[in-house]
């Protein structure tokens, strides 16, 4: 099979790549190594992003996501036993995010591919690419038990953190950076309306928490957790005692979250992680497969799809011009981005997590920063552009 560019892995990012490059009239074929039940139910992120939003529509996948979407204008910090409201249309100049799960997304771009797009393989496990630098990159993978070869104009390795794409820029050429924080989340989905009109960031003595939701019925929430947490050991009513304790507060205190059944448990590692450069010869890297953040910053799901929005239109100009000039810039102008992102993600975990071996000290100084955020417009502001996202590249 040949094709102009051959994505691996069908997530956010190949899935909207393939979507944005169809549009452009320019070819691809999709390699997704899970089922497609598989990938349309894996629970994930729930904040887009205004640039993210526009580029789902802009794809053709607006539809659903305009109807069922939920636009947040804020979120909530809570720190002390106080609480305070971020109001981002206020401090930004009318910015907002939408609430409108991974899983629809992805459900939604899928079912467009599979419609009026390339060819969208699932169950196609990539096992590796040969002649990244040479002008016909080779992606080898396996489908339905045979080995097949996909002979490409350009590879785009969409595939996630623990893909195979990063292996073809040779050890000698790439930089990677990287941080592993010492806890985790325990993130639980349950049949309970979320209390909250807007998400609630959580520091507390007892730990980190987050209350978001998946729609008027469905809460999702986390809790900080030791790393290597078994959420076999996390009961239900344990889970509900342990976010009420992290969300007291002195103005409300008889306040509790309305409970109901928990669906799914499961514990998520928090890591960041950046490799440079971002392509090797005809090989780019997207979305995870070339950087990671905690979720805290909501960013993870947003920087995929500015990545793709950026090489689509530099793949589209290359079909139509034969120039290569935004292709060579995409790493340097993607890795801006990402710093910026992989910066707000940590700021955000470690200013709201407690580090089992933090000091009293350090205590104080996040809740100085609290505060500071809760008392000066210069500080909201600042959290809240980078929570609603930096406008693209043009
Ligand atoms: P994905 O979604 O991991 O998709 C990669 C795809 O590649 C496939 N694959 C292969 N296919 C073929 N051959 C191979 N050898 C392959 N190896 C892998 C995989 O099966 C998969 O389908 O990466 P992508 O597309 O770059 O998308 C990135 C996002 O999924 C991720 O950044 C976000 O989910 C991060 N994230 C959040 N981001 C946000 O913007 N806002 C949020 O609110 C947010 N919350 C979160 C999050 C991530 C979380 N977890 C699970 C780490 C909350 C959580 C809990
Ligand atoms: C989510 O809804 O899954 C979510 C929301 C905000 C975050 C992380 C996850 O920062």
């Amino acid at each position: 099979m040949h094709t102009t560019v051959g994505i691996i892995g069908g997530g956010p990012a190949g899935l909207l790549l393939a979507r944005l490059l169809h549009n452009a009239g320019v070819g691809s074929v999709v390699l997704e190594r899970r089922d497609r039940a598989y990938v349309e139910q894996r629970q994930r992120a729930g904040i887009l992003e205004q640039a993210t939003v526009d580029a789902l529509r802009e794809a053709g996948a607006g539809e659903r996501l305009d109807r069922e979407g939920m636009v947040h204008d804020g979120i909530e910090l809570r720190f002390g036993r106080r609480s305070h409201r971020i109001d981002f249309p206020a401090l930004t100049g009318g910015r907002s995010v939408m609430v409108y799960a991974q899983t629809e997304v992805v459900k939604d771009l899928i079912a467009l591919q599979l419609s009026e797009g390339g060819p969208l393989l699932f169950g196609a496990e990539v096992t590796g690419i040969d002649g990244a630098d040479t002008g016909s990159p080779v992606v080898r993978y396996l489908h339905e038990g045979r080995a097949e070869t996909l002979t490409c104009d350009y590879v785009v390795g969409c595939d996630g953190f623990h893909g195979v794409a990063r292996d073809a820029v040779p050890a000698s050429c790439r930089t990677t950076y990287e941080r592993t924080y010492p806890y985790s989340w325990l993130g639980v989905l349950a049949e309970a309306p979320p209390v909250y009109d807007e998400l609630v960031y959580a520091h507390s003595e007892r730990g980190f928490a987050l209350a978001s939701m998946r729609s008027p019925s469905v809460s999702r929430l986390y809790l900080q957790v030791p790393n290597g947490t078994d959420p076999g050991d996390w009961s239900d009513a344990r889970v509900w005692d342990e976010l009420d304790a992290r969300f007291a507060t002195d103005a409300d205190p008889g306040w509790k979250l309305e409970r109901g059944p928990i669906t799914s448990k499961s514990v998520l590692p928090m890591r960041s992680h950046v490799t440079e450069p971002m392509r090797h010869g005809r090989v780019f890297l997207a979305g995870d497969a070339a950087h990671i953040v905690p979720p805290t910053g909501a960013k993870g799901l947003n920087l995929a799809a500015a990545d793709v929005i950026v090489l689509a239109r530099a793949l589209a100009v290359r079909q139509e011009t034969g120039s290569t000039g935004l292709l060579d810039s995409y790493s340097d102008t993607c890795l801006r981005r990402v710093w910026r992102a992989e910066h707000f993600s940590s700021f955000m975990t470690t200013t709201l997590h407690t580090d089992p071996a933090q000091s009293a000290f350090e205590t104080r100084l996040q809740l100085a920063q609290l505060d500071r955020v809760a008392t000066s417009a210069h500080a909201a502001a600042e959290l809240a552009e980078n929570y609603t996202g930096l406008p693209l590249p043009r």
